[in-house]
């Protein structure tokens, strides 16, 4: 009989806990796929879980899913040059839904077709329930890692706005 062989220890780390859950889509016109897959690997290499809800999501999915997923962040993807339409179409609609009121919320791609020179596309997005715009040209992978490297912790969101001091 030769010597029993003993697996050699385990000398991996411990798995990371997730830092919870992202969702990573597109809108409703957008049929593009690989930039979801190069969101979802970054994010998934900074400890989120990631919920990827694919191309062409209409509107009415995609607030249903976040609304029952209450993610850490919702991040959308656009590069067919129609994310400056669908985003302004789309994020009321997130808005409204309650538990996503105050959930951080971000769009990028390419946004326009017009390269974005000269178009205040970043502000209006923002004023209109968009917690940081990446538009394409400006950097945007090194400033969304930046982004979700300060995200609060799951469980440290912004707390909901007091309904009785908002003003009528
Ligand atoms: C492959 C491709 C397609 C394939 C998509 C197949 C698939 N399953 O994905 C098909 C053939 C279906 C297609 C269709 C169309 N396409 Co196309 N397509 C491309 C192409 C060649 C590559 C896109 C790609 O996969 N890139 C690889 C991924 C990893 O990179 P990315 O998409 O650029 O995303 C990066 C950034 O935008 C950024 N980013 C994106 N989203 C976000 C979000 C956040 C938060 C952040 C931080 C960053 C970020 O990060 C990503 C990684 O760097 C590009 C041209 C090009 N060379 O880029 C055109 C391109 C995107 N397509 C274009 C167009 C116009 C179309 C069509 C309208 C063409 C037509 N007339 O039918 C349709 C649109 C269909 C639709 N309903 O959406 C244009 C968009 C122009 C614009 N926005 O100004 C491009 C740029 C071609 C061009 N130069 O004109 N397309």
């Amino acid at each position: 009989m030769g010597e029993a062989q003993v697996p050699a220890p385990r000398t991996e780390a411990a798995p990371q806990a997730s830092k919870g859950t992202v969702v990573v889509t597109t809108l409703a016109s957008d049929s593009h796929t690989w930039n979801l897959v190069f969101l979802q690997l970054l994010i998934e290499e900074c400890g989120y879980d990631v919920v990827n809800l694919g191309p062409c999501v209409p509107d009415e999915v995609l607030v249903a899913e976040c609304g029952d997923l209450r993610p850490e962040m919702i991040v959308i993807s656009s590069v067919n040059g129609h994310g400056y339409q669908d985003g302004m179409r789309v994020i009321p609609q997130l808005r409204a839904r309650g538990p996503l009121a105050a959930t951080p919320i971000v769009i990028g791609g390419k946004l326009g077709t017009d390269g974005g020179e000269g178009v205040d596309r970043t502000g209006e997005l923002m004023a209109a329930g968009f917690d940081a715009v990446f538009e394409d040209g400006k950097d945007p992978i090194a400033a969304f890692h930046s982004f979700l490297a300060a995200l609060p912790p799951a469980g440290a969101r912004r707390p909901l706005p007091d309904p009785s001091r908002i003003p009528a």
